[in-house]
């Protein structure tokens, strides 16, 4: 079976499947391409909340002769990609380029694909995919995924800054023309060159639920040739995922030396992450509907702005879901994922505590893949397992981005 997305209606059918009631954001921009005003002011208010959590936070401990370790004045701001300056962008830039020169931590015996610390993390994804995603851990799983490459980066590589994200509706109607991949020096390269081409057919992995979809092409499909990656090597995978991709060998884990390859366009991402999909996000209830949207449903038509985005960028490792962290522009775009689920969890009010407790119970709070096979509710205890890239946690540690060994926020 194969399903096409044009002409579908599907936000309604796709909430019952699952079962879990979702609000649908109001918005007067029917098309989601123009700023609601709603949205701003959402965002402000979460800023305003997250100053107020804070700052209280460090009063009553300092009374208690505390000294906090998340304070106002150590909070760190991620910022949107277009918003750092050329010089900014550039040192971004270099220290991804560095952490592809150093040299991997994984053993050879283990994944002889990783050359580089780049790949570490490349690897960590490739092993857990089919128990990061619909599943109970995705959120805390991927925001300590990001955080420890930003900290490689900073760390290993002397950046000074945060990661940037990529601010999905900003650009939606070009995303190839963005700062992010306007094939700059400063860009993370361009799209890649334009072939003749249907979009992408996602194909379900052995044991995963959901039929051959459809996807609509980008604008690009071949090799990337601008832009400071344009000669990077992606070394691990494929593995799986999309129709007519064999997988490289040792299951992607092998070392299979080729060109990166983009299909950066419009039609995904206006359809999958616009304004409207962003409002409608913030104004969830609790964190399964939040979820549900965020991450649609795996394998039809309404495959949510986590998906959608992927596949925005599509392309070779970028329409791998397995592989998808072996593109730079991986990281910006969960950065705007954890953008989004901390703007929302900070919406719950300053001082409640609900949406940094509750994982949920939907399907997509369970150990396996949207619950298939059935498995118990992921525990706050859980171990997020970062293998050679970095070091393990639990997620109850990662939960708040003011918590733990988190002290950041977004601009
Ligand atoms: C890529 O490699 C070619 C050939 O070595 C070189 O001419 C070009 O400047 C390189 N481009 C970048 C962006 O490093
Ligand atoms: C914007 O996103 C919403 C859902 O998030 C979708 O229903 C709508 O069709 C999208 N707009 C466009 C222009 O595709
Ligand atoms: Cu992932």
């Amino acid at each position: 079976m194969k399903v096409t997305i044009f002409g579908s209606a599907l936000l309604a059918a796709v909430s019952s499947v699952n079962g879990i009631a979702v609000n649908i954001a109001r918005d007067t921009n029917t098309d989601g391409l123009t700023i609601p005003p709603e949205l701003p002011d959402l965002i402000e208010e979460a800023k305003a909340n997250i100053i107020e959590k804070v700052s209280e936070t460090e009063a009553k401990l300092r009374k208690r002769g505390i000294f906090p370790s998340c304070t106002l004045s150590k909070l760190k701001f991620r910022r949107e990609y277009g918003s750092l300056s050329i010089a900014e962008r550039q040192a971004y830039v270099n220290a991804v380029l560095c952490l592809q020169s150093k040299p991997a931590r994984t053993p050879a015996s283990v994944a002889p694909g990783a050359k580089s610390r780049f790949d570490d993390f490349v690897v960590t994804h490739i092993q857990q995919t089919l128990n990061i995603h619909y599943s109970g851990n995705f959120q805390p799983w991927h925001r300590w995924f990001i955080y420890q490459y930003e900290k490689a980066l900073r760390d290993e590589c002397g950046y000074n800054g945060y990661l940037p994200y990529w601010d999905w509706p900003k650009y939606a109607t070009s995303p190839e023309t963005s700062p992010l991949f306007d094939g700059s020096p400063t860009s993370l390269s361009g799209n890649g060159e334009y072939i003749t081409h249907a979009g992408p057919v996602i194909v379900p992995p052995p044991g995963v639920g959901g039929g051959n979809i459809q996807l609509p092409a980008g604008t690009g499909g071949g090799f990337v040739t601008t832009g400071p990656f344009a000669n990077m090597s992606v070394n691990l995978g494929p593995v799986g995922g999309l129709e007519d991709t064999a997988p490289g060998p040792l299951g992607g884990l092998g070392y299979n030396p080729r060109r990166l390859k983009r299909d950066l366009g419009a039609a995904m991402n206006m359809r999958y992450a616009n304004y409207t999909t962003v409002l409608s996000m913030l104004s969830q209830p609790n964190v399964d509907a939040f979820r549900h949207v965020s991450e649609g449903v795996p394998y039809t038509p309404e495959i949510g702005p986590h998906g959608g985005i992927h596949y925005t960028l599509g392309g070779d490792p970028g329409g791998d879901l397995f592989t998808s962290p072996g593109d730079p522009a991986f990281y910006a775009h969960h950065s705007q994922m954890d953008r989004v689920w901390t703007l929302w969890q900070a919406l719950g009010g300053p001082f409640a505590t609900q949406r940094y407790t509750d994982l949920g119970s939907g399907p997509y709070a369970h150990q396996s893949w949207a619950n298939e096979p059935p498995s118990p509710l992921t525990q706050m205890s859980e171990v997020l397992d970062m293998g050679y890239a970095a070091p393990s946690t639990t997620i109850s540690e990662v939960m708040s981005t003011t918590g733990g060994e988190f002290c950041y926020f977004y601009l």
